[in-house]
Protein backbone atom coordinates (compact mmCIF):
# COMPACT_ATOMS: atom_id res chain seq x y z
CA UNK A 1 0.00 0.00 0.00
CA UNK A 2 1.07 3.18 -0.98
CA UNK A 3 0.36 6.05 1.30
CA UNK A 4 0.00 9.82 -0.37
CA UNK A 5 -0.57 13.22 0.60
CA UNK A 6 -2.67 15.20 -2.10
CA UNK A 7 -2.99 18.84 -1.53
CA UNK A 8 -3.15 21.58 -4.33
CA UNK A 9 -3.45 25.17 -4.61
CA UNK A 10 -1.50 26.82 -2.45
CA UNK A 11 -1.34 30.38 -4.06
CA UNK A 12 1.22 31.68 -1.67
CA UNK A 13 1.51 35.52 -1.78
CA UNK A 14 -2.05 35.91 -2.17
CA UNK A 15 -5.24 38.06 -0.62
CA UNK A 16 -2.30 40.74 1.20
CA UNK A 17 -4.91 42.77 1.20
CA UNK A 18 -6.82 40.76 4.10
CA UNK A 19 -4.15 41.03 5.83
CA UNK A 20 -1.38 43.55 7.75
CA UNK A 21 2.42 43.63 8.08
CA UNK A 22 3.20 41.86 11.52
CA UNK A 23 5.69 44.53 12.97
CA UNK A 24 7.38 41.74 14.79
CA UNK A 25 8.04 40.17 11.34
CA UNK A 26 7.99 42.74 8.71
CA UNK A 27 5.65 40.16 6.64
CA UNK A 28 2.17 40.45 5.28
CA UNK A 29 -0.03 38.38 8.07
CA UNK A 30 -1.61 36.41 5.02
CA UNK A 31 1.86 35.40 3.57
CA UNK A 32 1.86 34.06 7.11
CA UNK A 33 -1.52 32.52 7.29
CA UNK A 34 -0.79 30.43 3.81
CA UNK A 35 2.93 29.47 5.30
CA UNK A 36 1.05 27.99 8.45
CA UNK A 37 -1.16 25.60 6.32
CA UNK A 38 1.83 24.77 4.17
CA UNK A 39 3.37 23.49 7.11
CA UNK A 40 0.94 21.62 8.55
CA UNK A 41 0.27 19.73 5.48
CA UNK A 42 4.10 18.82 5.36
CA UNK A 43 3.63 18.59 9.28
CA UNK A 44 1.13 15.42 8.72
CA UNK A 45 3.05 14.16 5.37
CA UNK A 46 5.76 13.22 8.02
CA UNK A 47 4.12 12.34 10.86
CA UNK A 48 1.38 9.89 8.87
CA UNK A 49 5.03 8.54 7.35
CA UNK A 50 3.51 9.21 4.01
CA UNK A 51 5.73 7.78 1.16
CA UNK A 52 4.30 10.01 -1.50
CA UNK A 53 3.35 13.78 -1.54
CA UNK A 54 1.47 15.27 -4.80
CA UNK A 55 0.73 19.16 -5.49
CA UNK A 56 -2.24 19.83 -7.79
CA UNK A 57 -0.15 23.08 -9.02
CA UNK A 58 -1.05 26.99 -8.36
CA UNK A 59 2.08 27.59 -6.16
CA UNK A 60 2.01 31.36 -6.26
CA UNK A 61 -0.13 34.08 -7.86
CA UNK A 62 1.91 34.59 -10.46
CA UNK A 63 5.16 32.47 -12.89
CA UNK A 64 7.37 35.60 -10.91
CA UNK A 65 7.07 36.24 -7.02
CA UNK A 66 9.60 37.23 -5.25
CA UNK A 67 12.23 35.36 -3.47
CA UNK A 68 10.65 36.13 0.01
CA UNK A 69 7.74 33.99 -0.93
CA UNK A 70 9.70 31.67 -2.69
CA UNK A 71 11.52 31.26 -0.02
CA UNK A 72 8.33 30.36 2.62
CA UNK A 73 7.61 28.10 0.04
CA UNK A 74 10.73 26.03 -0.53
CA UNK A 75 11.59 26.28 3.35
CA UNK A 76 8.42 24.05 4.17
CA UNK A 77 9.10 21.81 0.85
CA UNK A 78 12.43 21.16 1.47
CA UNK A 79 11.61 19.18 4.93
CA UNK A 80 9.98 16.72 2.72
CA UNK A 81 13.74 16.27 1.06
CA UNK A 82 14.87 15.99 4.73
CA UNK A 83 12.00 13.40 5.39
CA UNK A 84 12.71 11.31 2.16
CA UNK A 85 9.46 11.82 0.79
CA UNK A 86 9.09 11.93 -3.26
CA UNK A 87 7.68 14.97 -4.42
CA UNK A 88 5.68 16.13 -7.57
CA UNK A 89 5.02 19.55 -8.01
CA UNK A 90 2.35 19.88 -11.06
CA UNK A 91 2.58 23.16 -12.65
CA UNK A 92 -0.75 24.98 -12.78
CA UNK A 93 -2.17 28.01 -14.61
CA UNK A 94 -0.53 30.55 -12.23
CA UNK A 95 2.92 29.09 -12.08
CA UNK A 96 2.99 29.52 -15.96
CA UNK A 97 4.20 32.45 -18.08
CA UNK A 98 1.40 34.07 -20.15
CA UNK A 99 3.34 33.00 -23.51
CA UNK A 100 3.54 29.58 -22.20
CA UNK A 101 6.24 26.74 -22.48
CA UNK A 102 9.23 26.63 -20.06
CA UNK A 103 10.22 29.37 -17.36
CA UNK A 104 7.35 27.94 -14.92
CA UNK A 105 8.03 29.19 -11.24
CA UNK A 106 8.70 25.31 -10.01
CA UNK A 107 10.92 24.61 -12.65
CA UNK A 108 13.67 25.50 -10.68
CA UNK A 109 13.43 22.54 -8.19
CA UNK A 110 14.67 20.41 -11.39
CA UNK A 111 17.48 23.11 -11.75
CA UNK A 112 18.72 22.56 -8.64
CA UNK A 113 18.50 18.65 -8.58
CA UNK A 114 16.34 18.64 -5.38
CA UNK A 115 16.54 15.04 -4.43
CA UNK A 116 13.19 13.20 -4.56
CA UNK A 117 11.63 16.52 -6.36
CA UNK A 118 10.11 15.89 -9.87
CA UNK A 119 8.06 18.84 -11.90
CA UNK A 120 5.06 18.05 -13.60
CA UNK A 121 5.50 20.63 -16.36
CA UNK A 122 4.97 18.15 -19.31
CA UNK A 123 2.26 15.76 -20.11
CA UNK A 124 4.19 12.36 -19.31
CA UNK A 125 4.45 9.49 -16.87
CA UNK A 126 6.94 9.50 -13.95
CA UNK A 127 7.74 6.01 -11.85
CA UNK A 128 8.65 6.47 -8.59
CA UNK A 129 9.86 3.96 -6.35
CA UNK A 130 8.52 4.72 -2.58
CA UNK A 131 8.72 3.03 0.44
CA UNK A 132 5.38 1.88 0.18
CA UNK A 133 6.29 0.30 -3.40
CA UNK A 134 6.21 1.22 -6.76
CA UNK A 135 3.61 3.81 -8.30
CA UNK A 136 3.00 5.66 -11.66
CA UNK A 137 2.31 8.86 -12.06
CA UNK A 138 0.93 10.55 -15.17
CA UNK A 139 1.04 14.11 -14.91
CA UNK A 140 -1.17 16.81 -17.15
CA UNK A 141 0.20 20.35 -16.70
CA UNK A 142 -2.25 23.35 -17.08
CA UNK A 143 -2.78 22.55 -20.58
CA UNK A 144 -2.04 26.03 -23.15
CA UNK A 145 -3.01 25.80 -26.81
CA UNK A 146 1.16 25.58 -27.08
CA UNK A 147 1.38 23.17 -24.77
CA UNK A 148 0.14 20.81 -27.74
CA UNK A 149 -0.65 22.55 -30.44
CA UNK A 150 1.60 24.45 -32.84
CA UNK A 151 1.40 27.95 -34.32
CA UNK A 152 -0.18 26.92 -37.94
CA UNK A 153 -2.75 24.54 -36.70
CA UNK A 154 -5.06 26.77 -34.91
CA UNK A 155 -4.54 29.72 -37.21
CA UNK A 156 -7.81 31.40 -37.87
CA UNK A 157 -9.91 29.46 -35.09
CA UNK A 158 -12.15 30.60 -33.07
CA UNK A 159 -10.98 29.68 -29.13
CA UNK A 160 -13.80 27.04 -28.92
CA UNK A 161 -12.33 25.20 -32.15
CA UNK A 162 -9.33 25.68 -30.45
CA UNK A 163 -10.76 24.11 -27.20
CA UNK A 164 -12.01 20.75 -29.27
CA UNK A 165 -8.25 21.01 -30.94
CA UNK A 166 -6.69 20.80 -27.82
CA UNK A 167 -9.06 17.68 -26.50
CA UNK A 168 -8.48 15.48 -29.35
CA UNK A 169 -5.14 16.31 -28.99
CA UNK A 170 -5.23 15.68 -25.26
CA UNK A 171 -6.95 12.30 -26.05
CA UNK A 172 -4.40 11.20 -28.28
CA UNK A 173 -1.52 12.16 -26.32
CA UNK A 174 -2.97 10.45 -23.14
CA UNK A 175 -3.93 7.01 -24.53
CA UNK A 176 -0.30 7.04 -26.01
CA UNK A 177 0.89 7.45 -22.22
CA UNK A 178 -1.80 4.90 -20.74
CA UNK A 179 -0.20 1.98 -23.42
CA UNK A 180 2.63 2.71 -21.76
CA UNK A 181 1.74 2.24 -18.36
CA UNK A 182 2.56 -1.06 -16.34
CA UNK A 183 -0.67 -2.37 -15.42
CA UNK A 184 0.55 -4.22 -12.23
CA UNK A 185 1.43 -1.28 -10.63
CA UNK A 186 -0.57 1.59 -8.68
CA UNK A 187 -1.06 4.51 -10.91
CA UNK A 188 -2.45 8.34 -10.64
CA UNK A 189 -3.38 10.68 -13.02
CA UNK A 190 -2.06 14.39 -10.85
CA UNK A 191 -3.63 17.02 -13.55
CA UNK A 192 -4.26 20.77 -13.17
CA UNK A 193 -7.74 21.44 -15.02
CA UNK A 194 -11.24 22.47 -14.70
CA UNK A 195 -13.37 19.24 -15.40
CA UNK A 196 -17.31 18.89 -16.45
CA UNK A 197 -18.57 17.51 -13.50
CA UNK A 198 -16.73 20.23 -10.96
CA UNK A 199 -19.12 22.82 -9.16
CA UNK A 200 -17.09 26.56 -9.81
CA UNK A 201 -15.28 27.69 -6.19
CA UNK A 202 -13.20 31.05 -6.80
CA UNK A 203 -11.46 29.59 -10.04
CA UNK A 204 -13.85 31.10 -12.24
CA UNK A 205 -12.23 34.74 -10.68
CA UNK A 206 -8.60 33.97 -10.68
CA UNK A 207 -8.59 32.98 -14.67
CA UNK A 208 -11.73 33.76 -16.39
CA UNK A 209 -11.71 33.09 -19.83
CA UNK A 210 -8.29 31.71 -20.13
CA UNK A 211 -9.01 28.16 -19.81
CA UNK A 212 -11.25 24.99 -21.23
CA UNK A 213 -13.43 22.42 -19.59
CA UNK A 214 -11.56 18.78 -20.34
CA UNK A 215 -14.75 15.85 -20.04
CA UNK A 216 -14.74 13.84 -16.72
CA UNK A 217 -15.07 10.72 -19.50
CA UNK A 218 -11.54 11.46 -21.25
CA UNK A 219 -9.61 11.43 -18.18
CA UNK A 220 -11.69 8.59 -16.00
CA UNK A 221 -10.18 5.38 -17.45
CA UNK A 222 -9.95 2.21 -15.60
CA UNK A 223 -5.89 2.42 -15.71
CA UNK A 224 -5.77 5.21 -12.87
CA UNK A 225 -6.57 4.23 -9.45
CA UNK A 226 -7.15 7.50 -8.42
CA UNK A 227 -7.24 11.06 -10.23
CA UNK A 228 -5.20 14.01 -8.33
CA UNK A 229 -6.69 17.23 -9.32
CA UNK A 230 -5.62 20.81 -8.84
CA UNK A 231 -7.57 24.25 -10.23
CA UNK A 232 -10.54 24.63 -8.72
CA UNK A 233 -10.03 25.85 -4.75
CA UNK A 234 -13.48 24.44 -3.81
CA UNK A 235 -13.00 20.54 -1.94
CA UNK A 236 -14.76 18.18 -4.01
CA UNK A 237 -14.92 14.71 -5.58
CA UNK A 238 -16.12 14.56 -8.71
CA UNK A 239 -15.73 11.11 -10.41
CA UNK A 240 -16.31 8.17 -7.77
CA UNK A 241 -14.83 5.23 -10.15
CA UNK A 242 -11.83 6.11 -10.58
CA UNK A 243 -11.69 8.13 -7.39
CA UNK A 244 -11.48 12.08 -8.48
CA UNK A 245 -10.97 14.64 -6.27
CA UNK A 246 -10.35 18.38 -5.98
CA UNK A 247 -8.69 18.50 -2.43
CA UNK A 248 -9.46 22.63 -3.03
CA UNK A 249 -6.63 25.66 -1.80
CA UNK A 250 -5.38 25.19 2.23
CA UNK A 251 -6.03 28.91 2.80
CA UNK A 252 -9.03 31.00 1.71
CA UNK A 253 -7.92 32.74 -1.50
CA UNK A 254 -10.41 35.51 -1.05
CA UNK A 255 -14.33 36.22 -0.43
CA UNK A 256 -15.49 33.72 -2.79
CA UNK A 257 -14.06 31.29 0.00
CA UNK A 258 -15.61 32.30 2.69
CA UNK A 259 -18.18 29.32 3.38
CA UNK A 260 -15.84 26.73 2.17
CA UNK A 261 -13.67 23.93 4.11
CA UNK A 262 -9.98 24.10 3.75
CA UNK A 263 -7.41 21.59 3.77
CA UNK A 264 -5.91 18.02 2.19
CA UNK A 265 -6.21 14.35 1.23
CA UNK A 266 -5.07 11.69 2.95
CA UNK A 267 -4.94 8.52 0.62
CA UNK A 268 -4.33 5.07 0.73
CA UNK A 269 -3.20 3.15 -2.78
CA UNK A 270 -3.42 -0.01 -3.71
CA UNK A 271 -3.81 -1.52 -7.25
CA UNK A 272 -7.87 -1.17 -8.19
CA UNK A 273 -8.62 0.57 -4.70
CA UNK A 274 -8.08 4.13 -3.35
CA UNK A 275 -9.23 5.51 0.20
CA UNK A 276 -9.47 8.72 0.61
CA UNK A 277 -9.95 11.21 3.74
CA UNK A 278 -10.33 14.73 3.52
CA UNK A 279 -8.82 16.46 6.27
CA UNK A 280 -9.68 20.26 7.03
CA UNK A 281 -6.69 23.06 7.82
CA UNK A 282 -8.20 25.76 10.42
CA UNK A 283 -7.64 28.38 7.77
CA UNK A 284 -8.58 32.10 8.34
CA UNK A 285 -12.08 33.02 9.11
CA UNK A 286 -13.80 35.21 6.64
CA UNK A 287 -17.05 36.80 7.73
CA UNK A 288 -19.12 39.09 5.48
CA UNK A 289 -21.67 41.31 7.89
CA UNK A 290 -24.95 42.15 6.31
CA UNK A 291 -26.66 44.80 8.45
CA UNK A 292 -29.04 46.78 6.99
CA UNK A 293 -29.70 50.21 8.88
CA UNK A 294 -32.41 52.06 7.20
CA UNK A 295 -35.23 52.20 9.20
CA UNK A 296 -33.03 52.84 12.19
CA UNK A 297 -33.62 55.56 14.62
CA UNK A 298 -30.20 55.82 15.87
CA UNK A 299 -27.84 54.34 13.05
CA UNK A 300 -24.50 54.40 14.38
CA UNK A 301 -25.62 52.59 17.97
CA UNK A 302 -27.51 49.96 15.62
CA UNK A 303 -24.81 49.41 13.50
CA UNK A 304 -21.98 49.00 16.53
CA UNK A 305 -24.93 47.04 18.54
CA UNK A 306 -25.19 44.93 15.16
CA UNK A 307 -21.43 44.18 15.04
CA UNK A 308 -21.01 43.72 18.89
CA UNK A 309 -23.44 40.72 18.49
CA UNK A 310 -20.68 39.07 16.23
CA UNK A 311 -17.37 37.09 17.26
CA UNK A 312 -15.09 38.95 14.94
CA UNK A 313 -11.75 38.39 16.63
CA UNK A 314 -9.15 37.41 14.74
CA UNK A 315 -11.31 37.42 11.36
CA UNK A 316 -11.41 38.58 7.72
CA UNK A 317 -14.42 41.23 8.07
CA UNK A 318 -16.06 42.70 5.62
CA UNK A 319 -18.50 44.95 6.33
CA UNK A 320 -21.36 45.59 3.98
CA UNK A 321 -24.12 48.63 5.82
CA UNK A 322 -26.99 49.76 4.11
CA UNK A 323 -28.14 53.58 4.74
CA UNK A 324 -29.90 56.44 3.21
CA UNK A 325 -28.35 59.50 2.18
CA UNK A 326 -29.71 61.89 4.94
CA UNK A 327 -28.59 58.81 7.75
CA UNK A 328 -24.36 59.26 6.65
CA UNK A 329 -23.33 62.12 9.03
CA UNK A 330 -24.52 59.94 11.45
CA UNK A 331 -21.90 57.19 11.15
CA UNK A 332 -18.46 58.13 12.86
CA UNK A 333 -15.82 56.19 10.91
CA UNK A 334 -13.41 56.67 14.44
CA UNK A 335 -16.06 54.42 16.59
CA UNK A 336 -16.62 51.89 13.66
CA UNK A 337 -12.61 51.65 13.38
CA UNK A 338 -11.84 50.80 17.00
CA UNK A 339 -15.18 48.44 17.50
CA UNK A 340 -13.81 46.44 14.08
CA UNK A 341 -9.65 46.94 15.27
CA UNK A 342 -10.15 43.60 16.95
CA UNK A 343 -11.33 41.64 13.75
CA UNK A 344 -7.68 40.44 12.17
CA UNK A 345 -8.51 42.91 8.90
CA UNK A 346 -11.52 44.58 7.92
CA UNK A 347 -13.60 46.40 4.47
CA UNK A 348 -16.20 48.47 4.99
CA UNK A 349 -18.74 48.97 2.19
CA UNK A 350 -21.24 51.48 2.14
CA UNK A 351 -24.73 51.32 0.28
CA UNK A 352 -26.49 54.55 -0.08
CA UNK A 353 -30.63 53.78 -0.73
CA UNK A 354 -31.69 56.25 -2.74
CA UNK A 355 -34.72 58.01 -1.70
CA UNK A 356 -36.05 58.04 -5.11
CA UNK A 357 -36.61 55.16 -5.51
CA UNK A 358 -39.97 53.62 -4.43
CA UNK A 359 -41.93 50.61 -5.43
CA UNK A 360 -43.59 50.24 -8.31
CA UNK A 361 -46.43 51.73 -8.82
CA UNK A 362 -49.40 49.05 -8.23
CA UNK A 363 -51.49 50.15 -11.71
CA UNK A 364 -48.45 50.05 -13.64
CA UNK A 365 -47.86 46.12 -12.67
CA UNK A 366 -46.38 44.23 -15.93
CA UNK A 367 -49.57 42.32 -15.85
CA UNK A 368 -51.64 44.86 -16.37
CA UNK A 369 -51.87 46.56 -20.13
CA UNK A 370 -52.57 50.13 -20.51
CA UNK A 371 -52.68 52.06 -23.21
CA UNK A 372 -50.03 54.99 -23.29
CA UNK A 373 -52.58 57.39 -22.02
CA UNK A 374 -54.10 55.43 -19.16
CA UNK A 375 -50.54 54.88 -18.37
CA UNK A 376 -49.32 58.56 -18.06
CA UNK A 377 -52.34 59.22 -16.30
CA UNK A 378 -51.73 56.72 -13.40
CA UNK A 379 -48.23 57.99 -13.12
CA UNK A 380 -48.98 61.78 -13.12
CA UNK A 381 -51.52 60.83 -10.06
CA UNK A 382 -48.31 59.88 -8.32
CA UNK A 383 -46.47 62.53 -8.83
CA UNK A 384 -47.34 65.46 -7.01
CA UNK A 385 -44.70 67.54 -7.64
CA UNK A 386 -45.95 67.52 -11.54
CA UNK A 387 -49.25 68.57 -10.12
CA UNK A 388 -49.32 71.97 -11.68
CA UNK A 389 -48.35 70.54 -15.18
CA UNK A 390 -50.74 67.14 -14.94
CA UNK A 391 -52.75 69.17 -17.85
CA UNK A 392 -50.56 70.07 -20.23
CA UNK A 393 -48.27 66.98 -20.03
CA UNK A 394 -51.55 65.39 -20.91
CA UNK A 395 -52.16 67.41 -23.75
CA UNK A 396 -48.89 67.28 -25.17
CA UNK A 397 -48.58 63.42 -24.65
CA UNK A 398 -52.11 63.75 -26.75
CA UNK A 399 -50.74 65.70 -29.35
CA UNK A 400 -47.86 63.32 -29.94
CA UNK A 401 -49.78 60.20 -30.25
CA UNK A 402 -52.18 62.15 -32.97
CA UNK A 403 -49.59 62.40 -34.87
CA UNK A 404 -49.66 60.75 -38.52
CA UNK A 405 -47.47 57.63 -37.61
CA UNK A 406 -45.68 57.51 -41.22
CA UNK A 407 -44.27 61.05 -40.28
CA UNK A 408 -42.65 59.71 -37.06
CA UNK A 409 -41.19 56.40 -38.96
CA UNK A 410 -39.34 59.12 -41.42
CA UNK A 411 -37.35 60.64 -38.45
CA UNK A 412 -35.94 57.89 -36.57
CA UNK A 413 -35.91 55.15 -39.54
CA UNK A 414 -33.65 55.31 -42.63
CA UNK A 415 -35.64 56.24 -45.94
CA UNK A 416 -34.69 53.49 -47.99
CA UNK A 417 -36.61 50.45 -46.71
CA UNK A 418 -33.80 47.99 -48.41
CA UNK A 419 -31.13 49.31 -46.30
CA UNK A 420 -33.67 49.08 -43.34
CA UNK A 421 -33.95 45.65 -44.03
CA UNK A 422 -30.61 44.99 -44.82
CA UNK A 423 -29.32 46.87 -41.29
CA UNK A 424 -31.54 44.28 -39.40
CA UNK A 425 -30.32 41.17 -40.98
CA UNK A 426 -27.11 42.71 -40.16
CA UNK A 427 -28.11 42.92 -36.23
CA UNK A 428 -29.38 39.44 -36.10
CA UNK A 429 -26.29 38.01 -37.37
CA UNK A 430 -24.90 39.34 -34.29
CA UNK A 431 -27.36 38.14 -31.89
CA UNK A 432 -26.62 34.92 -33.25
CA UNK A 433 -22.68 35.69 -32.51
CA UNK A 434 -23.13 36.84 -29.34
MN1 LIG B 1 -5.42 27.01 -11.24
Amino acid sequence: MVKILHLSDIHMGSGFSHGRINPETGVNTRLEDFTLALRRCVDSAIAQKVDLVLFGGDAFPDATPPPYIQQAFAGEFCRLVAAHIPTVLLVGNHDQHAQGGGGASLCIYRTLGVPGFIVGDTLTTHRIDTQGGPVQIVTIPWLTRSTLLTKPETQGLSMGEVGELLLDRLRVVLEGEIRKLDKKIPTVLLAHLMTDTARYGAEKFLAVGKGFTVPMAILARDCFDYIALGHVHKYQQVNESPLAIYPGSIERVDFSEEKEDKGYILLELEKGKAIAKFCPLPARVFKTLEIDLTDAAKPLQALLAAIAKENITDKVIRLVYKLRADQVEEIDNLELGEILAQAHSYTIQTQLVSQLSRPRLPELGVDSSLSPMTALQAYLNNREDLEMLTADILEAAQGLLNQDPHGDKAIVAPEDDDEGVVLEEESAKQLRLL
